[in-house]
């Protein structure tokens, strides 16, 4: 090996990344099984004719829409609309099903709407700060700003993850937990809190229900249990509840730790019931906050790009609801949910569902269990991709569609975690050839005989016309900065924290109460066994970004790439060294990686990313387990099997 061949080879694999993240700029469409270039006339007709020709032979629940967390609140809005209004269906949904469905659909359970409860600024105005399966650090940097400053303000920061994370390395206090073993964590958490006296008892009066049934269910999570059930000691698990209980005002904020499992929604209620139990929520400083994934995951849902809501997070088995929506599109919503993206790709499989329109997703390297969506996205009839580079997925389309990226080449609105509506604007063009996002899906609505022609702010107005806790937000208000939902007219802003009304006196004006909910503990789907004794939980690394689509054809002096993360302590009973290469088995297939050693894993637990899927594929080895009521998979939890590729051999 001469000196040299190591950088020619680095200065290759960057051009080979390079030519790879091409933005995409002409059309392409598919001729005996190959892509190749069109025109946008081409294109575009066939995109159009494919959704008519399904939806006349199989009728319009054959389509499903896979709309773009990273685009616009009017492009989300319009794929909605198109989806309703000139397909004739409910099938719409966004990658808020692989990441914080369960927590909408807690806390739609709990208080009525979907939304973390408060804002940032009461992020730096809190006493108490608990991350709780968030690695903020890394994943909501900005957000970590906040934390950093309430705690410059003299807010405590405990942090529950089983890896000591770059999180956990700024808290006071770490509670490593077993995978798996929130429910338990809360309800030690729970017991304690009412054993020592220090439940809200005024907020359970008046704020809740169910109390009773709740506290009983509690009754049996010792400490002792709990410390046995989660591994966390006993005296961590005494002090973060005294300290939370105790605090005037506490924030409880959750990610994906909580989410990505079988029971990701009874995760999720687990927390929202600690809320409700000290009366952290509905006052300012005090909340139940998820941080929202992709940069505009909120606003989709809000825009009503989620099966089962119309924009303004109005139900659609409200029939004065659908009646409203019904006359403003001139068609009839259909009286019953959509698929949600999970049900989808099931229903794909199943044939019924022949035509997708997939708008920014990369299901095919994103989706638990990758073998299996790429079988299934195969078995569709038509199936158009509009993206900014050619993903895997868009290689599997009849037709791409060059988009521009919404984050700087169009003007729109996004909405952030805190509900927060701010403006984007048009900093740069679009490379030749890519055509804007809404520009494109109102082409295609006109092709399917219905006259669209949108600019953002009109799509944005008609959307608030319908959506009354959107009403109050024009484009020319958010010239002078974000404003919060709910907002119900031009001339007032509501608090910046949602709930206020559980703490009313009056009960007229306190509502329906928020309900404590009886969980149980049921640990992950894939077993560990003698075959798979090793625990992987997967997520993310501040320097990339989801499938690596957008971040894998930059350098970062930080980046490594894939590695499988083991603890000190299995690598040595393994064999294995750092920098080795390994293959890692789970029940779905095998995939190779070097060894990283991390000893702020525990003994038994793995971690990887999900960064770099072209060379390491680790999401065919997730399982795809999903939570029955939000359609997220347990991409936290996999049983594996480490073995090394060239056994030593015994003498
Ligand atoms: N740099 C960067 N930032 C991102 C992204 C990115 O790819 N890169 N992606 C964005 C997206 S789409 C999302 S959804 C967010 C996700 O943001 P996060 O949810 O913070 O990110 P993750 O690393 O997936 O998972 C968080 C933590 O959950 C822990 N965990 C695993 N299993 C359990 C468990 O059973 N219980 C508990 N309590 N914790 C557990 C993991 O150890 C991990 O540290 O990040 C967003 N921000
Ligand atoms: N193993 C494992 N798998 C996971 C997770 C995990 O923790 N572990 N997390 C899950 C989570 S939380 C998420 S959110 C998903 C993410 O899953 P995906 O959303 O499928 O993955 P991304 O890599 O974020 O893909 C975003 C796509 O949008 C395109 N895009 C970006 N901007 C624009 C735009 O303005 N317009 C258009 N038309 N396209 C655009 C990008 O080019 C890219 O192809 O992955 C899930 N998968
Ligand atoms: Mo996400």
């Amino acid at each position: 090996m001469t000196a040299n061949q190591p950088g020619q080879r680095a200065r290759q694999d960057r051009k080979r990344r390079r030519e790879h993240y091409t933005r995409l700029t002409q059309p392409l469409v598919r001729d005996a099984g190959v892509l190749r270039p069109a025109s946008w006339e081409e294109a575009m007709s066939r995109a159009a004719e494919g959704f008519r020709r399904n939806t006349e032979q199989h009728g319009p629940n054959a389509f499903g829409m896979f709309s773009c967390a990273r685009s616009t609140n009017e492009l989300n809005y319009l794929a909605q609309k198109f989806t309703r209004a000139v397909i004739g269906t409910n099938n719409v949904d966004s990658c808020n099903r692989t990441c914080h469905a369960p927590s909408v659909a807690g806390l739609a359970h709990a208080f009525g709407s979907g939304g973390g409860t408060s804002s940032y600024q009461e992020i730096e105005d809190t006493d108490v700060i608990v991350l709780w399966g968030s690695n903020a650090r890394e994943a909501h940097p900005i957000f970590f700003q906040h934390v950093l400053r309430g705690m410059r303000n003299g807010a405590r920061l405990f942090v529950v993850d089983p890896r000591r994370t770059s999180t956990a390395q700024f808290a006071e206090r770490h509670l490593p937990l077993n995978v798996g073993t929130d429910i338990p964590l809360a309800y030690g958490i729970a017991r304690e809190i009412i054993h020592a006296g220090l439940a809200n008892r005024t907020f359970i009066e008046r704020g809740t229900e169910n109390h009773a049934a709740y506290a009983a269910a509690a009754e049996p999570w010792t400490l002792a249990r709990t410390e046995e059930v989660t591994g966390v000691p006993a005296e961590l698990i005494r002090e973060l509840a005294h300290v939370y209980a105790r605090a005037d005002r506490a924030q409880l904020c959750w990610t994906l730790g909580i989410t990505e499992h079988h029971n990701g929604t009874d995760n999720v209620l687990s927390l929202i019931n600690l809320g409700l139990l000290t009366g952290h929520v509905g006052r300012h400083g005090a909340g139940l906050n998820p941080l929202r994934g992709q940069n505009n995951v909120q606003g989709g849902g809000d825009m009503g790009a989620i099966p089962n809501r119309m924009p303004g997070f109005q139900d659609i088995l409200d029939p004065a609801v659908r009646e409203k929506f019904g006359l403003a599109y001139g068609r009839a919503i259909q009286p019953r949910y959509g698929w949600n993206l999970t049900q989808m790709l099931d229903h794909i499989e199943r044939g019924d569902m022949t035509t997708c329109y997939i708008i920014g997703e990369n299901p095919v390297q994103s989706e638990a269990d990758c073998q299996h969506t790429v079988k299934r996205l195969s078995n569709l009839d038509h199936l158009v991709v509009q993206d900014i580079f050619l993903t895997k997925t868009a290689q599997l389309a009849d037709v791409v569609l060059p988009a521009s990226a919404a984050w700087c080449e169009t003007d729109g609105t996004f909405t952030n975690s805190e509900r927060r509506v701010q403006r984007v604007r048009k900093a740069l063009n679009p490379p030749p050839g890519a055509r804007d996002d809404i520009a494109i899906l109102c082409d295609m609505a006109r092709r399917l005989g219905h006259d669209w022609r949108y600019t953002p702010e009109q799509a944005w107005d008609e959307m608030r016309s319908l959506a009354p806790n959107h009403a109050g937000i024009s484009w020319a208000r958010l010239e002078h900065g974000g404003i919060q939902w709910p907002c119900f007219s031009e001339d007032t802003l509501e608090p910046s924290y949602l709930h206020a009304r559980l703490w009313e006196e009056d009960p007229e004006r306190r509502g329906r109460p928020a309900p404590f909910t009886v969980l149980e503990h049921r640990p992950p789907v894939d077993e560990l066994t003698d075959e798979f004794p090793l625990r992987l939980t997967t997520g993310r690394r501040l320097d990339s970004y989801n499938t690596g689509v957008q971040s894998g054809g930059f350098d970062s002096p930080r980046r490594r790439g894939e590695t499988l993360d083991l603890h000190p302590v299995d690598a040595e009973a393994l064999g294995v060294a750092e920098g080795e290469e390994v293959r890692i088995s789970s029940r779905r297939g095998s995939i190779v990686a070097p060894v990283r050693l991390d000893s702020g894993l525990s003994p038994g637990l793995a971690f990887m990313t999900f960064h770099f899927p072209d060379e390491v594929d680790v999401n065919a080895i997730t399982i795809e387990a999903t939570c029955p009521i939000a359609g997220t998979a347990e991409y936290k939890a996999s049983a594996i099997r480490v073995e090394r590729l060239d056994p030593v051999p015994a003498v």
